[in-house]
């Protein structure tokens, strides 16, 4: 069965290497936010791209979902001790990731190319393609102006009251080579759980008219990131609640209410399935471990079968 994943950052990525641990690599295609990217002491740094690779290959780090397992930080030390900027925690090893893509970017290549070389000297078998080549920056409306969202998240450790989101750039930004492709000989679309706002509405402004025109037959399916009113990580509660909607699994089945024809929500959650318009499956969506993940992945493809 052929699969397009939609992932931001680290829940998306704990059910994408699920979905990796069960389906053939020319099955599964993953497709990243790239809103979260940023430039920053001279590098471009692609958060969310850099842990769903690290992730698929085994190498993040198991404590924070992002960056490297094993990482030191003595070039931060230094550029602390040196009076630089030191507040997003660049590990020794994933920094000789961001100097290698900033060198072959600079030199013209395009961010899906170099992802496509750093998942094959990584192990990766199966197609991981960022959202766009083109520079799509998310930015958050918040009481204290418009921040970039890696100033809001990382710096302001999300703070400020979120009013509402822009993606700059994304009018003139194309899929990448191979996304639409991918959607149109897929089964099933399969939402990972990340934050709606942040990281899936991105990669919905750029694939929907993909998504819509191909809708036909096509079954789109997403998994709630908000179990018991909480996000599992992440601001996403937060930012439901500062837009003045209650965060739930019903907020999220609503959120995409107009794509979905399944819904996947946790246990705790229940009570809400009669609310969610569309078909649901209730199981256990928290992923501790990697067999957790495929478990959940599992439990989504035997959902999407049903449908
Ligand atoms: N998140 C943090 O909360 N603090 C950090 O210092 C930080 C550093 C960092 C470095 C590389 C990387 O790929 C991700 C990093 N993240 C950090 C995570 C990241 O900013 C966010 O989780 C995503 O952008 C949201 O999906």
């Amino acid at each position: 069965m052929k699969i397009v994943a939609l992932a931001g950052g680290v829940g998306g990525a704990k059910l994408a290497h699920g979905l990796a641990q069960i389906l053939a690599s020319e099955d599964l295609t993953v497709i990243v936010n790239t809103g979260d990217d940023f430039e920053h002491l001279g590098m471009y740094i692609s958060p969310d791209l850099d842990t769903v690779c690290y992730t698929l290959a085994g190498l993040a780090n198991p404590e924070t979902g992002w960056g490297r397992i094993n990482e030191t930080w003595n070039t931060i030390a230094n550029i602390e001790k040196l009076g630089g900027p030191n507040w997003f925690r660049l590990g020794d090893q994933d920094i000789a990731t961001h100097l290698e893509r900033t060198r072959r970017m600079k030199a013209g290549q395009s961010l899906s190319q170099i992802t496509k070389d750093f998942c094959a000297a990584w192990g990766i078998n199966h197609t991981v393609l960022p959202m766009s080549d083109s520079p799509v920056r998310t930015m958050v409306d918040t009481d204290e102006g418009e921040l970039a969202f890696q100033e809001y998240f990382v710096h302001r450790h999300c703070e400020p009251r979120v009013k509402g989101f822009r993606f700059e750039g994304v009018d003139s930004a194309e899929p990448v080579i191979g996304a639409r492709e991918a959607i149109e000989s897929a089964e099933a679309i399969v939402i990972c759980p990340s934050n709606p706002w942040v990281s899936v509405d991105p990669i919905f402004q750029i694939l929907s008219p993909a998504l819509i025109q191909k809708g036909e037959g096509k079954k789109v399916i997403a998994v709630s990131p908000i179990i018991g009113g909480q996000a599992v990580k992440g601001p996403a509660a937060k930012m439901y609640t500062e837009l003045g909607i209650e965060p739930s699994a019903l907020a999220v089945a609503e959120h995409y209410r107009n794509l979905l024809c399944g819904f996947v929500l946790d246990n705790v959650d229940r009570q809400l399935s009669d609310k969610i318009e569309t078909k649901t499956l209730v199981t256990n969506t928290l992923m501790n471990n990697s067999s957790d993940r495929a478990r959940l992945a599992t439990d989504v493809l035997n959902f999407v079968r049903s449908l």
